[in-house]
């Protein structure tokens, strides 16, 4: 190919890329703009308090029961339009807030952390027990964790939200998993956006290794606590 062929060559595929960044700036922003329609925000914020509220007498009635710490922590967010933009591509759907949440169940999503293996499932138990709740999936990636280690459990449930004179069902996402599962989940989140950088693949590797151990010590934990309780 001539020298002047290969630069209009390059120039064009500039041009695309260009064209392409713009589509997405655009579509990220339609998203945005239909998120600020019909108090979208208002009402995620409103599922999440609730659950928030839930959260925190689980955690009282199970503290009173065993006499101990359970749950350490409690966040929600709402899925920004960047991610909801870069799941529909990554499930090849078209990129709308329509199809998001027709599609996508984290729109709305909550992490719940606790200290110990066993209070993930007897929180979710709970949870799952509560008369306005509908659990629309449950997803154990602890005790299937991901190719690359991931572990946590997801509850993906419906809950009902009264407003006003309107009442409508809000899907979240509730993942409840352990400190120690949330710490390695840090690190692999981090992972994620360095992909295909140079390391990134070793790191991967040993973060798997450290997947496994965190599991062995969670279950190790756990045991020690019944033994303490026993003393
Ligand atoms: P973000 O940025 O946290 O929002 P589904 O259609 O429900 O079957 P989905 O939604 O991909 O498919 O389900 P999945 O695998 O349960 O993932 C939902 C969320 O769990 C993710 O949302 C992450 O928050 C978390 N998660 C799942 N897998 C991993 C993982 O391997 N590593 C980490 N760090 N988090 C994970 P998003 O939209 O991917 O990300």
């Amino acid at each position: 190919m001539s020298e002047h062929k290969k630069t209009t060559e390059i120039q064009e595929n500039k041009k695309e890329d260009i064209k392409e960044g713009i589509r997405e700036l655009e579509q990220i922003a339609a998203i945005r703009k239909d998120m600020e329609k019909d108090q979208y925000y208002l009402l995620c914020q409103y599922a999440i308090g609730i659950l928030e509220a839930k959260a925190k007498i689980i955690d009282e009635q199970l503290s009173m029961k065993y006499g101990r710490e359970i749950m350490r922590g409690f966040s929600g967010r709402v899925k920004s339009p960047e991610s909801i933009y870069a799941k529909l591509v990554r499930k090849e759907l078209p990129t709308d807030l329509e199809t998001a949440r027709k599609k996508l169940n984290d729109l709305v999503g909550v992490r719940i952390t606790c200290l110990f293996l066993d209070d993930v499932y007897e929180i979710a138990e709970i949870l799952k027990k509560q008369r306005d709740i509908t659990l629309v999936k449950e997803k154990d990636y602890i005790a299937k964790p991901k190719k690359n280690g991931y572990m946590s459990l997801h509850l993906i449930v419906d809950i009902p939200i009264y407003f006003g004179d309107n009442f409508l069902s809000k899907r979240v996402e509730i993942q409840i998993r352990t400190l120690a599962m949330d710490f390695w989940s840090v690190l692999e989140y981090q992972l994620m956006y360095k992909r295909n950088v140079s390391g990134a693949e070793k790191a991967a590797k040993e973060l798997k290794n450290y997947s496994e151990e965190v599991a062995a010590l969670d279950e190790k934990m756990m045991k020690l606590r019944n033994k303490i309780d026993k003393i």
